[in-house]
């Protein structure tokens, strides 16, 4: 069942002397009301300056407009499932409003011929503390994307008073926002230039994506990207800065497409951040977390290559460490990636698994088809020493 059921919030009297409805630290503590994405009406990607989509293997054109029933079908199935165990674990789970993103977007400064999905949540809008906070977007299709939370967010920003809503500047997505040459650097010139830290947007208009975040109590940590760029890091400074949080830029310049923070550098506990062994951060940009104590641990090598993945997928074989945390004692992994099970199983996590395969299309795993709305916990400061402090 993958129909928008709400249920009833509790009212904001009997709220009053709890946690706030909305409430979210970090990417760890306890969780106890998440959204699982849906893949009802979903479309391919439309190309677009933002998004080259490409068939693996090189197999023609990229398709267009609504996905195959039959696809749908199966990636709902499996968003199901991890759903029936969250709630198995005793998290409450909504699912986003049914939205037909076969509909074309005309706006006066761009057309899209259709738009995408509401599988990945966790690209489009993020709770830091009581906040929520819906992102610009990158892509045209995914302009409105937010119209499949609103029902849901509605309902918590009605039902506590204690609960902020932000939505970040809208982006023009004309074509100037954009640079099309991005798509047709060589390879050796990417590399020769990836310092630079400049993708397929420009700098001129505040541009981020929610999952290029990732929380960790009073730093949150924003990756430069494809998805965001400086103009938005700098946004979401001014706006969290004066609330005690610090907003801190990390770059991976061996990631030459990159897209989201989830694959490449995930917090599991307080302490521990599981990394990517071929994308590592920038030199320099590892000591605030040695100096802190946490340590870095290397995702094994994913149980498909590149090429293994689904046809339509967009994303690297990296979403093998797309986990999500329901505790820090409690990761929930894909099925088959049995070494990263091993590995959290080495470090005292329990792991727990679910088939997740056919929601790779769909541009993400576990992580990226969530969006944390409470886990409990307040916001800690779990880098004390800042000798080494990047914020500035
Ligand atoms: O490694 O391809 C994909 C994350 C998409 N939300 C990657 C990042």
């Amino acid at each position: 069942m993958t129909t928008n059921d709400p249920g009833s919030m509790e009212t904001p009297q009997v709220e009053r002397s709890r946690t706030p409805v909305v409430s979210s630290w970090n990417e760890w503590d306890p969780l106890e009301e998440v959204v699982v994405g849906s893949a009802d009406g979903a479309c391919f990607e439309p190309t677009e300056p933002g998004c080259r989509p490409t068939v693996r293997g090189g197999g023609g054109a990229f398709p267009t407009g609504p996905k195959p029933a039959e696809m749908i079908a199966r990636a709902n199935e499996e968003l199901d499932g991890l759903a029936a165990l969250l709630t198995s674990r005793g998290v409450r789970v909504r699912r986003p409003s049914t939205v037909d993103f076969a509909t074309a977007v005309s706006a006066p400064t761009f057309d899209v011929a259709n738009q995408y999905c509401a599988v990945c949540p966790r690209d489009v809008i993020v709770t830091i503390g009581s906040e929520i906070i819906e992102a610009t977007m990158s892509r045209r299709a995914r302009y409105f994307e937010f119209l499949a939370y609103r029902d849901l967010v509605y309902r918590y920003w009605n039902s506590d008073d204690r609960v902020r809503w932000t939505t970040a500047p809208r982006p023009s997505m004309r074509d100037e926002m954009y640079r099309e040459e991005f798509w047709s650097i060589p390879l050796e010139e990417r590399y020769a230039r990836m310092h630079s830290f400049e993708f397929c947007i420009s700098q001129d208009e505040v541009v981020f994506d929610a999952a290029d975040m990732s929380r960790f109590g009073r730093d949150v940590f924003v990756q430069e990207s494809m998805t965001t760029n400086r103009a938005g890091i700098r946004w979401l400074r001014r706006h969290l800065e004066p609330q005690g949080i610090r907003v801190r830029p990390v770059h991976f310049p061996l990631d030459l497409f990159p897209s989201h923070i989830d694959c490449t550098f995930v917090p599991l506990r307080p302490g521990l951040v599981l990394t990517n062994p071929d994308r590592p951060l920038l030199d320099g940009e590892d000591r605030l977390f040695i100096e802190n104590g946490w340590k870095l641990v290397n995702a094994p090598e994913p149980t498909t290559g590149n090429d293994g993945m689904p046809r339509y997928c967009q994303s690297s074989k990296w979403l093998s460490m797309n986990v999500l945390s329901i505790s820090p004692t409690e990761v929930i992994c894909e099925e088959r990636e049995t070494p990263l099970h091993a590995l959290l199983d080495s470090l005292g996590f329990e792991v727990l698994t679910v088939p997740f395969r056919h929601v790779f299309e769909y541009g993400g795993s576990l992580h990226c088809a969530t969006w944390d709305v409470r886990r409990t916990g307040t916001m800690e400061d779990y880098f004390p020493d800042a000798s080494s402090d990047q914020a500035t």
